[in-house]
């Protein structure tokens, strides 16, 4: 790299499999592109989502790219159990594997579980607070263009200049400069710092958003548990991610600028990276999994017809689990030789978070006992996540002790571990969410039955594939492995692990048919409140009006939807008792998505260390900053009679 790139590799070429996958991306571009053109849908894309401030939209846009990295990361995922599933296969050769398990772990937690979680922050936060959208609306396009165009500047490898392959955790030495030459590892530096932005960014926003726009009379201790959860997992983004900012920018130095932070030879030290990795690192699979702990506590108390069980003990678990995330990182090299007071302090630590989850699991059953229990989709996700987040809580309690651990370390033992709560927790959980709220959204039910299908193919496809990788550690089989030999007997429980992953993949593809099912047999929801719902989302209708609440509602209790239906009161009683004024709201522009360009030109040019085209985007990102600062008429009101009039259409007056 430093003799600046070949152009022979600039586009990636040689695997038939990758040039079948970049002519598929060049077809699908075309297409998308000819539609677009075809349709006249280039004004309509523009005006009404490109520069959108609404946060709802904003949180479709996320959906959609979440579940379209799920399938990307899915796709990986299979490849990697396909070349497993025998002794000495060569499906995938060792150089190609590597990268696949780190664009696989990367894309899973940075560009799925990410989006995913802020889809539902953006669609649900502002609703259920009885706001009419977040603190900083223009910030929050910001943020998800960064997101979005990290997210691209990180696929984009996979067709230029090739993928990065130092793992997910991108540990040096090994992927210093001399050890890993050639932009991969850039693309992975550049486009986590960039979408790593917009995350805190986000993170500021709904702390904001919470803090500061309940509606009158909702406080602390009144706000839906799920707003409880995205203020711990926001309150854990902005203390995490500037330690993952700092380290990506130390490795970036170090690669592009010669600087020795991490090269041990020139008195650096590789140890710094990795405590600046995991410091950021661990809180982060909080962040993703407190979201889906609010979400898990709705949808019991919706589906159980009762108030949840123990509400304070569980705003404060969610707070102490947010809090104790910090102390446990160095889990993550007990085997890295710190003294054993070191280790026994990490390990405690670890094994304490055991036990504000297992309070909310508890609240959750609870909840449940003697409910009048309803099983849709949402609720057979909640109660699938039960037993799976107990399993896998009870082998990380064993990870977490220290002398065992050498036992255990890098082992598969781990990689069913992190996939049974990654798995169990967020993905579960963010799934749940999406059914439950996906009326709200869009205005229409899915399909329960496909669903189903989706459902059973997804969970009993998990546990064939990773329970057997339990056993496989304790035989010795270690991860990022890209094969082994026969005669190991490991062969029998990775043929059956690559079983339940595709029996996975199955479920992942009846839940997309279940989606295009569903667009076309619209199975509309007019009352705004299919599931007999609780807080104040469920008040509106479905999909809520571009400015939420006609008027904003007077909290009195907790549940607050809930108790006004128990009073027969209902938000077209505010508006007939009140009339119509006029709603201020932010205006749409098109600088979040320009800025968002620029931000990727200079990464892509800070990739190839095009010194040019990194200070080109810069400059841009510069000028957009400025000319925003110049703009002056930033929001507008909504006249009376236009909310009149969409109030009457949607039969609230
Ligand atoms: C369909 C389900 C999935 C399957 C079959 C699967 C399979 C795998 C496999 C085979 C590996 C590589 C093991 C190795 O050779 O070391 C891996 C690694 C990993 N997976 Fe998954 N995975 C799935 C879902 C997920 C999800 C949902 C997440 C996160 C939210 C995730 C996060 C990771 C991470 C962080 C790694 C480590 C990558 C690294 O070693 O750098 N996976 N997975
Ligand atoms: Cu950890």
């Amino acid at each position: 790299m430093k003799e600046g790139f070949e152009t022979s590799s600039f586009i990636v070429t040689g695997d038939p499999m990758i040039i079948a996958a970049e002519v598929s991306i060049v077809l699908v571009t075309l297409g998308i592109l000819f539609v677009l053109t075809y349709f006249k849908k280039w004004k309509w894309l523009w005006q009404e989502w490109i520069t959108t401030v609404d946060h709802k939209r904003i949180g479709i846009m996320y959906l959609i790219a979440a579940l379209l990295m799920m399938f990307r990361g899915g796709v990986d995922a299979l490849l990697m159990r396909t070349q497993l599933a025998f002794p000495n296969q060569d499906f995938l050769t060792s150089e190609h594997y590597n990268q696949i398990f780190t664009t696989h772990g990367t894309i899973m937690i940075l560009f799925m579980a990410m989006p995913f979680i802020f889809a539902l922050f953006n669609i649900v936060v502002p609703l259920q607070l009885g706001a009419r959208d977040v603190a900083f609306p223009y910030l929050n396009a910001v943020s998800f263009w960064l997101f979005f165009f990290g997210a691209f500047l990180f696929n984009l490898s996979f067709v230029i200049g090739g993928s990065p392959d130092g793992g997910w955790v991108s540990y040096p030495p090994l992927t210093e400069l001399n050890f890993d030459p050639g932009p991969g590892e850039n693309f992975y530096l550049l486009s986590l710092q960039i979408s790593g932005i917009g995350s805190i960014a986000t993170g500021i926003n709904f702390i904001v958003t919470i803090l500061k726009m309940r509606a009158p009379g909702m406080n602390l201790m009144k706000m839906p548990l799920f707003c409880w959860s995205v203020l711990s997992s926001c309150i854990v983004i902005i203390f995490s991610f500037p330690a993952l900012t700092i380290a990506l920018a130390l490795l970036m130095l170090d690669r592009i600028a010669g600087a020795h932070f991490f090269t041990m030879l020139h008195g650096g030290n590789p140890m710094m990276f990795i405590n600046l990795f995991w410091i950021w690192g661990h809180p982060e699979v909080y962040i993703v999994v407190l979201p889906a702990f609010g979400i898990y506590s709705e949808i019991v108390s919706t589906f159980s017809k009762k108030r949840i069980f123990g509400y304070s003990s569980m705003v404060l678990s969610l707070m102490l689990i947010s809090v104790v995330s910090y102390f446990v990182w160095v889990h993550h090299f007990f085997t890295m030789g710190a003294s054993a007071g070191v280790n026994s302090f990490f390990a405690v630590a670890s094994m304490f978070i055991a036990i504000p989850t297992g309070v909310k699991v508890f609240n959750w059953l609870f909840t449940m006992f003697r409910g009048r229990i309803r099983l849709n989709l949402p609720m057979l996700w909640t109660i699938a996540f039960v037993p799976c987040f107990v399993i896998g809580g009870a082998t990380g309690v064993m990870l977490a002790v220290a002398p065992a651990d050498y036992q255990y370390h890098n082992s598969f033992f781990l990689i069913a571990h992190f996939h049974q709560v990654l798995i169990g927790g967020p993905v579960f959980g963010l799934l749940a969410g999406m059914y439950y709220w996906w009326p709200k959204m869009f205005g229409f039910k899915l399909n329960e039955t496909l669903g189903k299908w989706g459902f059973w193919f997804f969970n009993i496809g998990f546990y064939v594939c990773f329970m057997p990788q339990y056993a496989l550690g304790f035989m010795g089989m270690t991860r990022r492995v890209y094969t082994y030999p026969a005669g190991t007997g490991w062969g029998t429980y990775n043929f059956i692990s690559t079983i339940g992953a595709y029996l996975m993949g199955l479920g992942f593809l009846f839940i997309v048919v279940q989606v295009l099912y569903s667009l076309k047999h619209k199975e509309r929801d007019l009352t705004g409140d299919p599931w007999d719902g609780r807080t104040l989302e469920w008040a509106l209708p479905s999909p809520a009006p571009h400015y939420n609440f006609a008027h904003i509602p007077h909290v009195k209790e907790r549940d607050a939807w809930w108790e006004m239906k128990q009073r027969g009161e209902s938000l077209t009683d505010l508006n007939k008792k009140k009339g119509f004024e006029p709603v201020h709201m932010p205006n749409n522009s098109g600088m979040p998505f320009m800025m968002s360009v620029a931000f990727f030109i200079s990464g892509f040019g800070f990739v190839f260390n095009w010194y040019w085209m990194g200070a080109v985007g810069i400059a841009g990102v510069l000028l957009f900053m400025i000319l925003r600062s110049l703009q002056r008429n930033t929001d507008h009101h909504i006249p009376s009679d236009e909310i009149r009039r969409t109030e009457t259409a949607l039969g609230r007056v």
